[in-house]
C-alpha cells in the first residue's frame, strides 16, 4: 500500500507504524475490512431497513418511488424512527448494565460478599447518603453503603416515581422534560419500553417514538452512566489530577505486558492490585522479566488513568495493533468494544485473549469467568497466567512503537472545584468576563469511516485556539493524551483568554473527565453552572461534539447531551438520512422541546465554525461579551 493511502487512515504515527507491521505480516486489522464492505449498503446507511418482524426483512426506496412501505404497511419515518429507537436502548443498556454492576459491587462489598473490595471515598458515600435522604447518624459505613447501593438498584427496575439524579438538573430543564413527557421512570423500563415500542405494529408516530428516545437516553446520562460514575467512586476513589503515559509505547520489551480492555473498573482494579503480588513480581523476574506491566485500553484504561498511574496504551482503533506488537503476554476483557478479531489475531502470536465476563465471550479465547467474591484470588490467577506465558514470546518478532507521550488527567467533578479554589466562581467569572467562551464536551470513539484522531484533534485545537475549553472522556480523551493535549504547556496553544486561566490555574485547556459513563461528570458540570447563573442548561454556551463516534452508546449520549439541553456535533453521519422528518426533527425541531439539536459535520475544521457560532448565539442571548 502507498504511503498516501496509509496515511489516510490515521495520524497517529505509532498506528501507522503498526499498520505497516501488519501489512508485512499479511495481518488484517478493521481498516482492511472496512474497505472490504465497500460500497456499504445504501438502506442501512440510510436507516431505511427493517428487521423488526418475519414478515420483512422490508426496504424502502430513498428517492420516493416503491417500495414505498413495508409490508405492514410502516412508512420511512417509522423505520427510521424505530432503527434509531433500537440503537439507544442498545447503548443506555450497555452504559446502564454496567453501571448495575457497579452497584451490585458496592452492595456485596458492604454486606462482606464481596471481601476484596473497600469502600475508598467515605466523603463521597456521605455525600451520596444525603443527597438521597438517606440517614447517616449512628450507622456504619457498610450500613450507609448499602442503603445507597439497594437505593441505585431500585432505580434500574422496580422504583415507582422518576430518578433521584434528575434533581441534580435545574429546575427549568425538569420543567421542559415534563412538558414533553420524557421524564425517566426507571432505568430498566425505559429501554424495556423503547423495545416494545418498536415492536412490530405499536408506535408508528416518529414524534412520539423519538420522544421516548431521549426519555430512554436521559434514563442513561442521569441514571445508569451517573450510578456507574457516582459509585465507582465510592469504590476506587473519586479521581484526582494524575501524571500518566499513553500510546503503544508504553509496552516494554523486557516486561509483562497485560492489557486490560473493556470497560468495567471492578475488574481491572484487581489486576493492578494483583500485579503488586511480591510472589507473582518474584515469579516474573524467574521468568527473565523486569516487572509487570499493567497498561489500559479503551474505556477500562480511562478508568484506571484516573486513578492509578496505570499508562493507556490506545483508543479503540490500537486494539489490533496492540496485538501486533508481538509484545503482549495478554489481554484481558471483560464487556463492549472489545473487537471479534482479537482472537483470530492473537492466535498469530503467543497472546492469550482472557475473557472474564459471563455476558461476553469470544471463541477462541481462554475463559477465566471473574467473580466479586473471590475477585483478587482470580485476578492473580489471571495475572499468573500472564506470567507464565512471557517465555513463549518470540523476541523476533516484537516490535513497539516508540511514541508515547505524558499526560495529565483525572478531572471529577471534585478535582476541578478543587483546582478552581473550591468554588465554582472563578470558572463563572471567566464565562462572564469572555476568557472562556464557552466549554465543549468532546466525547466518543473512533472509527475506520474518519482518520484515526484527525477528527478529535483537529476539533479540540480548533476550539481551544477560540477560548473554549474541552472537557473529554472515552476514546476522544485518549486521542488528545497521545498528542501532548492533555499537559498544561498544551495552554499555548489556546488563545489567550483560555491560556491565561490555564497558566493562573496550571490545568490543561482539555481536560480528561474520564470513561464514557463519566460523561455524566460532564453532566453535573453543565448543571452546576446553569444553577450558579440561574438558568437553564440549554441557556449556557456548552456544546457537545463525537467527531469520531461509532458506537451505540454513542447514539444513547448524543440523545441524552441535546435532551439535557445541549447542542451536538456530530462527525459520522447517523443512519437517519432516510427520513427527511426525523433528520429534521433532529436536526431543528428538537430545538423548539429540548432548546438543542444535532448537526452532522464530517469537517472538524467546519464543525468547530458550528460550535463557534452556537456558542456566541448563546452568549449573546445571556449578554455576555
Ligand atoms: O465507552 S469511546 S470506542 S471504548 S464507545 Fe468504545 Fe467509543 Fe471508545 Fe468506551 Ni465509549
Ligand atoms: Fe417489514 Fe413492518 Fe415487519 Fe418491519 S415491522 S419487517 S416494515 S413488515
Amino acid at each position: 500500500m502507498d504511503q498516501e493511502k496509509r496515511n489516510q487512515k490515521s495520524i497517529d504515527p505509532a498506528s501507522l507504524e503498526m499498520l505497516s507491521r501488519a501489512e508485512e505480516a499479511g495481518l488484517e486489522t478493521a481498516w482492511e475490512r472496512y474497505d472490504k464492505q465497500e460500497p456499504q449498503c445504501g438502506f442501512g446507511l440510510l436507516g431505511l431497513c427493517c428487521r423488526n418482524c418475519n414478515m420483512g426483512p422490508c426496504r424502502i426506496d430513498p428517492f420516493g418511488g416503491e417500495p414505498a412501505k413495508g409490508v405492514c404497511g410502516a412508512d420511512a419515518d417509522t423505520i427510521v424512527a424505530r432503527n434509531l429507537l433500537r440503537a439507544i436502548a442498545a447503548g443506555a443498556a450497555a452504559h446502564s448494565d454496567h453501571g448495575r454492576d457497579v452497584v451490585e459491587t458496592l452492595l456485596h462489598a458492604s454486606t462482606g460478599q464481596a471481601p476484596d473490595y473497600q469502600i475508598k471515598d467515605r466523603d463521597k458515600l456521605m455525600a451520596l447518603a444525603t443527597e438521597l435522604n438517606i440517614e447517616t447518624a449512628e450507622r456504619s459505613d457498610q450500613e450507609i453503603a448499602a442503603e445507597v447501593a439497594s437505593t441505585a438498584l431500585d432505580e434500574f427496575g422496580t422504583r415507582k416515581g422518576t430518578l433521584a439524579f434528575l434533581n441534580r438538573a435545574p429546575a427549568p430543564r425538569r420543567e421542559v422534560w415534563s412538558k414533553f413527557g420524557i421524564v425517566p421512570r426507571g432505568i430498566d423500563r425505559e429501554i424495556v419500553e423503547t423495545m416494545h415500542r418498536t415492536h412490530m405494529g405499536v408506535d408508528t408516530d416518529y414524534v412520539n417514538l423519538i420522544l421516548h428516545g431521549l426519555r430512554t437516553a436521559l434514563s442513561d446520562g442521569w441514571g445508569g452512566s451517573m450510578w456507574a460514575t457516582e459509585l465507582s467512586d465510592v469504590l476506587f476513589g473519586t479521581p484526582q489530577p494524575i501524571e500518566g503515559v499513553s500510546n503503544l509505547g508504553v509496552l516494554k520489551e523486557d516486561e509483562v505486558n497485560i492489557i486490560v480492555h473493556g470497560h468495567e473498573p471492578t475488574l481491572s482494579e484487581m489486576i493492578v492490585e494483583a500485579a503488586r503480588d511480591p510472589e507473582l513480581l518474584e515469579l516474573a523476574r524467574s521468568k527473565g522479566a523486569k516487572r509487570i506491566n499493567i497498561c489500559g485500553m479503551c474505556c477500562t484504561g480511562n478508568e484506571l488513568l484516573m486513578r492509578h498511574e496505570v499508562p493507556v496504551a490506545g483508543n479503540f482503533l490500537q486494539q489490533e495493533l496492540a496485538i501486533i506488537t508481538g509484545a503482549v503476554e495478554a489481554m484481558v476483557v471483560d464487556v463492549q468494544c472489545i473487537m471479534p478479531s482479537l482472537t483470530g489475531l492473537a492466535g498469530c502470536y503467543h497472546t492469550e485473549i482472557i475473557s472474564t465476563s459471563p455476558k461476553a465471550r469470544f471463541p477462541g479465547a481462554r475463559h477465566i469467568p471473574f467473580e466479586e467474591q473471590n475477585a483478587l484470588k482470580i485476578a492473580k490467577e489471571i495475572v499468573k497466567l500472564a506470567v507464565e506465558n512471557y517465555p513463549r514470546r518470540n523476541p523476533d518478532r516484537v516490535f513497539i512503537p516508540e511514541e508515547k507521550m505524558e499526560f495529565l488527567a483525572g478531572f471529577s467533578v471534585e478535582a476541578i472545584l478543587s483546582a478552581l479554589g473550591g468554588s465554582l466562581d472563578p470558572l463563572l467569572n471567566a464565562i462572564k468576563d469572555g476568557s472562556i467562551q464557552g466549554i465543549v464536551g468532546l466525547v466518543g470513539c473512533n472509527n475506520p469511516k474518519i482518520t484515526q484522531d484527525y477528527g478529535h484533534i483537529t476539533l479540540t485545537e480548533e476550539l481551544i485556539k477560540q477560548d473554549i475549553l474541552v472537557v473529554e472522556t472515552g476514546c476522544a480523551a485518549i486521542a488528545s493524551a497521545k498528542r501532548g493535549l492533555l499537559l498544561p504547556e498544551a495552554a499555548q496553544k489556546a488563545g489567550p483568554g483560555l491560556r491565561a486561566v490555564c497558566e493562573a490555574l496550571k490545568i490543561p485547556p482539555v481536560l480528561h473527565m474520564g470513561s464514557c459513563v463519566d460523561i455524566s461528570r460532564i453532566l453535573v458540570v453543565a448543571a452546576a453552572v446553569a444553577n450558579a447563573l440561574e438558568v437553564d442548561i440549554s441557556d449556557l454556551p456548552l456544546a457537545g461534539a463525537a467527531p469520531e463516534w461509532m458506537s451505540e452508546k454513542a447514539v444513547s449520549i448524543g440523545a441524552y447531551v441535546i435532551g439535557s439541553g445541549i447542542y451536538t456535533v456530530l462527525g459520522t453521519v447517523p443512519p437517519v438520512l432516510g427520513s427527511k422528518k426525523v433528520a429534521s426533527l433532529l436536526t431543528e425541531g428538537a430545538n423548539e422541546v429540548v432548546g438543542a439539536a444535532f448537526a452532522v459535520e464530517s469537517d472538524p475544521q467546519k464543525a468547530a465554525g458550528l460550535i463557534v457560532e452556537q456558542i456566541n448565539y448563546k452568549r449573546s442571548r445571556l449578554g455576555l461579551p
